[in-house]
C-alpha cells in the first residue's frame, strides 16, 4: 500500500470550510436553520420533503405502491428539497426534521401533524397505517424488520463511506477506499448468498424490506450509484441482480423512482407530485417543452 504523508490530527478539530470534497457546501459541523422558510403544504394528508436519492426513492416506491393497492389515504403531495442548495436548513424542513435530511414526511391526518423522519422510520409507520408490506406471521415481521434496520444501519459505510471516498472525496485514498471497498462487497454477499434462498428478502412476500434495500443495493448492483459497478464487479453478484430486475419492472416502483427526481432524463423527472395524473403531464421534458411554446 502507498503511505502518504501522514496526517497528524491537531489537539482541537477546527472546521476547514474549504476542504470537504464535494457537497463540502452543505456540510456543516452545526444542527439547526440557516434561514427562515415555511413548508409549503398541500391538499393531501400526506406531504412528503424530499429528493430522489435513494433514500428518498425508498418513500416515493413505498407511496405508490400504497396507492397500487387501493389504499387512497396514501395520497401524498411530494415537495423538492434541493439539497445542494440548502434546503433542508430552512426554519420549516428542521422543524419537521432536526436532523436537516430527506426524506421527512408529515402525516396531517392527526392533530396536530405528525412528523417522521428516518427513511426506516416512515417506511414502518405506512405499513403499519395501511397493515401493508409487513408480515402479520410474527417471525416473518422479525426477519422483515431485521433487513430493514440491516439497511439502516449498512447503508451508511456504502454511502458516507464507499460512495465518499470512491467518489467525492476531494483526492483518491487508496487505505479508506479499500476498507469501505471491501465492506460494500460483503454486504452484497450477504444479500446475494440470501437471495439464492429467497425470491425477495423475505421469502416470496414483497415488502418494506426490499422497498429499503433496493434503491440503494439495486443501484449499485447496476452500477447506477457512484459508477462503481466494473470496480466492485457487482456483475457477479447475480441473485442480487435477478431480484434488481423482479423489483425495478414493477409499475409502482417506476414511477416511485421519478418523483422529486430532479437530474438524469428529462421524462423520468417528476419533480413535484400532486395528483396521479402528473406522471401523464408534468415531467420535465413536458414542462420544458411548455414553457418553450410560451
Ligand atoms: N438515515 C437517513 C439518511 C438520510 C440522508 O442521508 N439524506 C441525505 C440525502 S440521501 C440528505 O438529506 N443529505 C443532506 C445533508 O446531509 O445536508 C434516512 O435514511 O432517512
Amino acid at each position: 500500500m502507498t503511505k502518504p504523508e501522514e496526517y497528524i490530527p491537531p489537539k482541537v478539530w477546527t472546521w476547514d470550510k474549504e476542504n470537504g470534497g464535494q457537497f463540502a457546501s452543505i456540510n456543516r459541523p452545526i444542527s439547526g436553520s440557516t434561514h427562515d422558510k415555511d413548508r409549503p403544504v398541500g391538499k393531501h394528508p400526506l406531504q412528503l420533503y424530499s429528493l430522489a436519492t435513494p433514500n428518498g426513492v425508498k418513500v416515493t416506491v413505498m407511496l405508490e405502491e400504497l396507492l397500487a393497492l387501493g389504499h387512497k389515504g396514501a395520497e401524498y403531495d411530494a415537495w423538492l428539497i434541493n439539497i445542494g442548495q440548502g434546503d433542508q436548513f430552512s426554519s420549516g424542513f428542521v422543524e419537521a426534521n432536526p436532523n436537516s435530511k430527506i426524506p421527512v414526511l408529515m402525516d396531517h391526518s392527526t392533530t396536530p401533524p405528525t412528523r417522521v423522519f428516518e427513511s426506516g422510520a416512515i417506511l414502518l409507520l405506512l405499513a403499519e397505517k395501511f397493515n401493508a408490506f409487513l408480515p402479520s406471521d410474527a417471525s416473518k415481521r422479525a426477519e422483515c424488520l431485521s433487513w430493514l434496520f440491516w439497511q439502516m444501519g449498512s447503508a451508511p459505510y456504502l454511502g458516507g463511506g464507499f460512495g465518499h471516498f470512491y467518489a467525492y472525496a476531494p483526492y483518491k485514498m487508496e487505505y479508506p477506499i479499500n476498507r469501505f471497498a471491501m465492506e460494500v462487497k460483503r454486504q452484497l454477499d450477504v444479500l446475494d448468498r440470501h437471495l439464492a434462498e429467497s425470491r425477495f428478502m423475505v421469502g416470496d412476500e414483497y415488502t418494506i424490506a426490499d422497498i429499503a434495500i433496493w434503491p440503494w443495493y439495486g443501484a449499485l448492483a447496476k452500477g447506477k450509484v457512484y459508477n462503481a459497478g466494473e470496480f466492485l464487479d457487482t456483475a457477479s453478484y447475480k441473485n442480487v441482480n435477478r431480484w434488481t430486475d423482479e423489483i425495478a419492472a414493477r409499475p409502482a416502483v417506476k414511477r416511485g423512482r421519478m418523483v422529486n427526481r430532479a437530474y438524469g432524463p428529462l421524462e423520468e423527472q417528476l419533480r413535484e407530485r400532486h395528483d396521479a395524473s402528473d406522471f401523464a403531464t408534468k415531467t420535465q421534458d413536458k414542462i420544458e417543452a411548455a414553457e418553450a411554446k410560451g
